[in-house]
């Protein structure tokens, strides 16, 4: 794989920006708006370092990092033009969003990626509300960790902020990490880093919320707010804590939760948590937290509080509406599928299919493969498994490697029926679960959506190295 220099990046946007000013009265044309990829740059960094080359998504006007929030009610139809001003060939992934299988952005399964200076028209409903993301699933390890990610909100029906015992207003938190070098510039050469894939994935040395290193976040004394927490990074786990702010849990990617309190939050790459605090009427100043792995807990944003406080809250917290679209489970008659995960340093594999052949650890680690769910390593041939429309699959998750890992599936969402460590909660419905090492996790769905939808692990350092299959609902 080429490696782009910034220099490259760019000749490249200079390139690309003229071919797109030809291209755009066609582009005026259609009803769709316009979601661009472009090159751009953004201040990532902490004041006093330079901007931050990145790839993002923009609206006609601006891009941002992370990309400009999509914010509709349940039930509505989603539609963008996706233009691609990126020298790289790119698609849209809806994470979470239960769509026809066409606008599943999941390149090369669901679609061809979307070559430079092309469109694409993305048009689905967003059936179940909640907080989810939408981001780059193409070369994913090197776009998402250029900045090609953004917040899709998908608001309840029945009316839930401002409510008693709710939120009076909310924020949407995205929580990235970033590797830079001294100049802020992203390190461009460990896209393909197979050491640290071998590991727990690309690490950044760089944490921001949305978009912004260590930000404050102004805040009421007294108030109560929804925080809808997204973790966007391409491989960090982030262990949160949100001390003096009774944070309660009321959604796992969202999915409503019965209100329950929480001292650590652990997200998963991909994983989003919609938690409900109450500022304090007293103190100036209270912190989003971070275990960035060594056990110590650093700020990662901080609540700055002005103004009047706001009267005390009800000790109890409203509900979420519940989604009321899932179908049932049928347990006593599911189809069980085994997805074992194996590989990585400290165990390796053997014996593992890719493409074809049966190979060892050494002519894997030669082609990039180091990971392999149920003995084969980036299954693109063929489906792991086959489900009829409404079948309940109950699968197996057995985590055998000495890393955790974060298994996405597409098109659906699924059900923790029991748990081996502390990262899950049976009964809580999630479209992305964390596995620790040597853990095994029972999930079940029902596979009513037709069509061929990828299983893989969100670490994109994992997906890329062999952590990648399907499987076909028909
Ligand atoms: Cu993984």
């Amino acid at each position: 794989m080429t490696t782009l220099s910034r220099r490259d990046i760019l000749q490249g946007a200079a390139a690309f920006s003229s071919i797109a000013l030809l291209a755009r009265p066609s582009i005026a044309d259609t009803a769709f708006p316009v979601l661009r990829t472009t090159p751009a740059t953004a201040q990532l960094a902490p004041a006093g370092y330079p901007a931050t080359p990145v790839w993002a998504y923009a609206t006609e006007a601006t891009a941002t990092v992370p990309g400009p929030e999509i914010r509709v009610t349940a039930g509505d139809r989603i539609q963008r033009r996706l233009v691609n001003d990126l020298p790289q060939a790119t698609a849209v992934h809806w994470h979470g969003i239960r769509l026809e299988n066409g606008m599943d952005g999941a390149a090369p399964l669901t679609q061809a990626p979307v070559p430079p200076g092309e469109t694409f028209d993305y048009d689905f409903v967003a059936h179940d509300p909640g907080t989810y993301w939408y981001h780059s699933h193409n070369r994913s390890t090197e776009q998402v960790a250029r900045g090609l990610a953004g917040p899709l909100i998908v608001e309840d029906r029945e009316p839930w902020l401002g409510e008693p015992g709710a939120a009076s207003r909310e924020l949407v938190l995205m929580l990235d990490d970033w590797l830079l070098d001294g100049e802020a510039a992203i390190i461009e050469d460990r896209w393909d880093d197979l050491h640290a894939a071998a590991h727990g994935g690309r690490m950044g040395n760089t944490a921001t919320v949305n978009g912004t290193a260590y930000p404050g976040l102004p805040v009421q004394p007294g108030e109560r707010l929804r925080l809808r927490i997204i973790n966007m990074a391409t491989d960090r786990i982030m262990p949160l804590r949100l001390p003096d702010l009774s944070p309660r849990l009321i959604a796992l990617d969202g999915h409503p939760v019965a209100p329950r309190d929480m001292e650590t939050l652990v997200l998963g790459p991909a994983q989003r948590a919609d938690v409900v605090i109450d500022i304090p009427a007293d103190s100036s100043a209270t912190r989003l937290l971070i275990d960035p792995g060594n056990g110590e807990w650093i700020e990662l944003a901080r609540f700055e509080a002005e103004g009047d406080a706001l009267p005390g809250q009800a000790s109890d917290v409203r509900p979420l509406p519940a989604w009321g679209t899932l179908a049932a489970l049928d347990l006593e008659n599911a189809q069980r599928e085994p997805l074992l995960m194996e590989g990585g340093a400290m165990r390796g594999m053997i014996e593992t299919r890719y493409q074809g052949e049966t190979l060892g650890f050494r002519e894997l680690t030669a082609r990039g493969m180091v990971w392999a769910l149920n003995g084969t390593a980036n299954n693109l041939d063929a489906p792991m498994f086959r489900a009829t429309v409404g079948q309940t699959v109950l699968m197996e998750m057995t985590n055998r490697s000495a890393f955790p890992h974060a298994i996405h599936l597409h098109g659906h969402h699924f059900e923790v029926l029991d748990r081996s460590g502390g990262l899950n909660r049976a009964g809580d419905i999630r479209d992305t679960v964390l596995i620790g090492a040597d853990e095994t996790v029972e999930i079940a769905l029902v596979a009513d959506n037709p069509g061929a939808w990828m299983l893989h692990c969100h670490m994109l350092s994992h997906q890329k190295s062999g952590m990648m299959g399907w499987f076909e609902v028909a």
